[in-house]
């Protein structure tokens, strides 16, 4: 059986911890073995971060670390097969979604960093000064130091590239650690990083949250930064433990968000684009949209649609090339989706399509799937309506006005991704403006740019990454001030 193992210093090594399984959600089995970092791992992680800062990594200027970063975006696209094999194998997703997203956007983090390092300047500016011979301050960028990379599972490799590659480029080191539910693409990267950087720039550490390699992260005295990705409550908890030594957080956090259907919008393209941000990777991206609100003269048609679209997805095998929706990631995971299937049922939903597990009478049925869901008829403080489910399910709601779905809309402890469908360019500007979230697609979904500011408010996260701005967060402005 494979044996995913942690990288160290530029070493390859096993977990003081011992191992815990990898297992294929498509059909239950193990597919391989992961070393468990114990805390003495992550400190040693943590202190080659730092030796290197100080050393070789620290001396590199910004193009030569840009160069690098070329290199390793050149390196995942040679081993693009290698990488979308160990994606399929953690999460079970369709070959056709990890090769057109998963992949390539992990290739594309690497060399959007590698580009803006090139270009990355500072400021200075010009002092007067009593004695007339005046000063002239520079603006410095320095690196943070060691910085923490706790990630998630949904996007795994996309979700980590995303915040290696600034924080690389900025300067910094880092210890990473993939969702234990998905440690494959993590140590292929950790082999691309082996050849390419030197040793204890990226350090890889498998494990948990809670009582283990998560936690030995978030509490180490010498990490200087943590940028994490996943549940709300966890960035919570997160930030409570990084608040002792003022440790610099990056959060990119839970959604419930909104779609908004006008009468106006091309109907054809709203349906396909809803189809595609309720039920992409199962529901399973923190952009997806769990809320759709529908104007009440297209209601019945727009409800009629989307059902014939989930209804015709392909549940299967990730490399048939017929599969369009594969299985939701863990056992554990099913069994909170499932709950808030049941839970809709007793708040009084109308189930449109779905609710319930597939059968495929074949091993697939030890698999982790469920079917793409849809409700309708449910009052807006519903739980199913409030609480993020992660799942391939939507409510759709009616509306009558502009203001009264953009109150409905708002009312959200959430607030990451908005899709707005309508041709009324003023109602776009209009809605898009008053709606409460980091970004709003109109007329499309999950459209990127990655020189963008993304990131979420409320309770979807705290920051913003992306571009310049991840830049940003991932070093410290110094003045030096010089008197002439
Ligand atoms: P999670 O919070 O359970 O776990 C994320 C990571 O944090 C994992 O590596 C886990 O081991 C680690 N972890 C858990 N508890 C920890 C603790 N106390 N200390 C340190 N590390 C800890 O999230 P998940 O279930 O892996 O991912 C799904 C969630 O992530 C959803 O809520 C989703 O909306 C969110 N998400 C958000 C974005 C975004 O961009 N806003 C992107 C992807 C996923
Ligand atoms: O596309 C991205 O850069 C990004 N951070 C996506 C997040 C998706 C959440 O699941």
């Amino acid at each position: 059986m494979k044996e995913l193992q942690l990288l160290i210093d530029g070493e390859f090594v096993n977990g003081e911890a011992g191992w815990f399984d990898n297992v294929n959600p498509v059909n239950g089995e193990v597919v391989a073995k992961v070393a468990h970092a114990s805390a003495a791992d992550v400190d040693r992680a943590v202190q080659a971060g730092k030796k290197t800062m100080l050393g070789e990594w620290g001396n590199f200027s910004i193009q030569e670390r840009g160069a690098l970063l070329s290199k390793v975006a050149n390196r995942i696209t040679e081993r693009f097969d290698d990488f979308l094999e160990a994606e399929i194998a953690d999460t079970g997703k369709p070959k056709s979604l990890a090769a057109n997203i998963d992949i390539p956007r992990g290739a594309a983090n690497f060399q959007i960093f590698a580009d803006q390092a090139r270009s990355f300047g500072s400021e200075s500016f010009m002092q007067s000064t009593p004695d007339g011979k005046g000063a002239v301050n520079y603006v410095q960028r320095v690196p943070l130091g060691v910085v923490g990379v706790i990630c998630p599972w949904n996007l795994p490799l996309l979700l980590m590239t995303w915040k290696v590659a600034p924080a690389l480029a900025a300067g910094n080191t880092v210890v990473v650690k993939p969702s234990e539910e998905t440690p494959s693409t993590a140590t292929l990267l950790a082999e691309v990083m082996a050849e390419i950087l030197p040793p204890g720039v990226f350090n890889l550490v498998h494990g948990f949250g809670p009582g283990s390699a998560g936690e030995a992260i978030t509490t180490h005295p010498d990490i200087s930064a943590i940028t994490f990705t996943g549940e709300s409550s966890t960035g919570e908890a997160i930030m409570k433990i990084a608040a002792e030594g003022m440790k610099a957080v990056s959060f990119e956090l839970g959604g419930k968000n909104p779609a908004i259907i006008f009468e106006d919008a091309d109907f054809d393209a709203a349906v396909a684009g809803t189809l595609r941000s309720v039920f992409t990777n199962c529901g399973q991206v923190c952009l997806c949209s769990e809320r759709v609100y529908v104007e009440r003269p297209i209601f019945d048609k727009f409800v009629n649609a989307l059902k014939v679209g989930a209804q015709s997805f392909v549940l299967g095998d990730p490399y048939d090339s017929e599969t369009s929706f594969g299985p939701l990631i863990s056992k554990e995971h099913r069994e909170k989706v499932l709950s808030y299937f049941d839970l809709a049922v007793e708040e009084g939903a109308t189930v449109i399509c779905g609710g319930g597990i597939p059968t495929f009478n074949n091993e697939l049925d030890n698999g982790f799937f469920v079917e793409p869901t849809i409700w309708t008829g449910l009052p807006e403080n519903a739980r199913v309506i409030k609480e993020e489910i992660f799942g391939p399910v939507c409510h759709i709601q009616v509306f009558d006005s502009e203001s009264e779905v953009i109150e409905m809309a708002n009312d959200s402890e959430y607030g990451l991704a908005a899709s707005v469908w309508t041709q009324n360019i003023s109602r776009a500007h209009r809605v898009s403006q008053r709606i409460e979230s980091g970004i709003v697609w109109v007329n499309d979904w999950y459209l990127r740019d990655l020189r963008t500011p993304f990131g979420g408010v409320k309770r979807s996260g705290l920051g913003r990454e992306g571009g310049i701005y991840s830049l940003n967060f991932y070093s410290e402005l110094k003045n030096i001030c010089i008197k002439l």
